[in-house]
């Protein structure tokens, strides 16, 4: 996912193997690629991207995933190649398949009924991801933890094959990477950020369409869901600290998909003097997914840990017991001990 991952916390930033990555990917014939639940930009468009590339590169490939693509997501799965888990089809391709690729996540929280799929695989597993932190999927790891998305370690693939980039990978790869940095403005972003950018528009991206493809393409039900959480927002610490909520009836009530809540935690962090937001959200009845963000000294993935969470040191998420006042209080106490360290 864009930012949030489980525990486990490395502290030298990782790299890719190369030579091995490409050794693994000439060694195998029948692909099963498979990205997180609550899917972005970066899993769908990272999964499709690299499903080309195999198939360029004459494998067969077929994309297995626990969630139906959200209708907002759907242009990047134009031939509908994601394939839900549930399908008759998903059993037929799991069996054939002599490599699994998880891509965009090293948690099993984030995997859904993949998981037990990913536990029970019998041949190679690998993990193309760029979290910090995971869990042990069993699988042979190429992470790289400074790339921007999962998108960006494809990219690299398309060039260390010598591959061009097609007006298709152009779109997925662009849509990957430029959702995961917030439309380049998060702190992955760098220089070489900007010319990958430029190399994917001269493939034919159009990125003023792109962005009103993705973010002027509300639904009516996340835009009242988004007024719901700006309107219970409070600060603590003297505003250094912001903080709101989205109960589990919320949904229901303003017609917001679970889906919808996605980025919502980096909006309150536009309220001037924010320096660390949390964001608790009951996607499940008694239980708030907790959302940190930070733009100060604190290392959400270390705040998180606290809660058997995790992720990166600027985003990080956890799974904290309701109810909300419960849930706050011992999150708010962890905070505001960090802060003040
Ligand atoms: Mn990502």
């Amino acid at each position: 996912m864009s930012c949030e991952q489980a525990p486990k916390i490395a502290t030298t930033p990782l790299v890719v193997d190369w030579p091995r990555l490409l050794e693994v990917l000439q060694e195998h014939q029948r692909f099963l690629l498979t990205t997180h639940i609550r899917p972005d930009c970066d899993a769908i468009g990272s999964e499709l991207a690299l499903a080309d590339v195999l198939r360029q590169m004459g494998r067969q490939v077929a994309c297995v995933n626990a969630f139906s693509v959200p209708p907002a997501l759907q242009f990047l799965d134009e031939n509908q190649e994601l394939i839900e888990l549930r399908d008759l089809r998903a059993k037929e391709e799991i069996e054939r398949a002599d490599i699994l690729v998880v891509l965009d996540t090293t948690a099993w929280a984030q995997l859904g009924d993949m998981g037990p799929v990913i536990k029970g695989f019998p041949r190679k597993k690998i993990v193309i991801d760029h979290h910090v932190s995971g869990d042990d999927l069993g699988a042979e790891l190429f992470k790289d933890t400074q790339a921007e998305a999962t998108g960006r370690i494809i990219a690299e693939l398309v060039r260390r094959l010598g591959f061009s980039f097609t007006p298709r990978l152009g779109k997925l790869l662009f849509a990957a990477i430029a959702t995961d940095t917030g439309w380049f403005r998060f702190n992955s972003v760098r220089a070489e950020t900007f010319e990958l950018a430029g190399e994917l528009t001269r493939a034919g991206v159009v990125p003023d369409k792109l962005y009103r493809q993705l973010f002027e393409n509300e639904r009516l039900g996340r835009f009242r869901l988004m007024g719901r959480a700006m309107a219970r927002a409070e600060t603590e610490l003297g505003g250094r600290i912001i903080h709101s909520y989205i109960l589990n009836t919320d949904f229901a009530e303003t017609g917001a998909l679970s889906s919808d809540t996605e980025d919502i935690i980096n909006t309150t962090l536009t309220v001037a003097g924010t320096e660390l937001a949390l964001m608790f959200i009951e996607h499940v009845p008694g239980q708030f997914k907790v959302s940190f963000r930070s733009r100060c000294h604190v290392d959400c993935s270390r705040l998180a840990a606290v809660f058997g969470g995790g992720g990166h040191r600027s985003a990080a998420g956890a799974t904290v017991p309701g109810p909300l006042e419960v849930a706050r209080a011992r999150v708010l106490d962890a905070a505001r001990r960090a802060m003040q360290q």
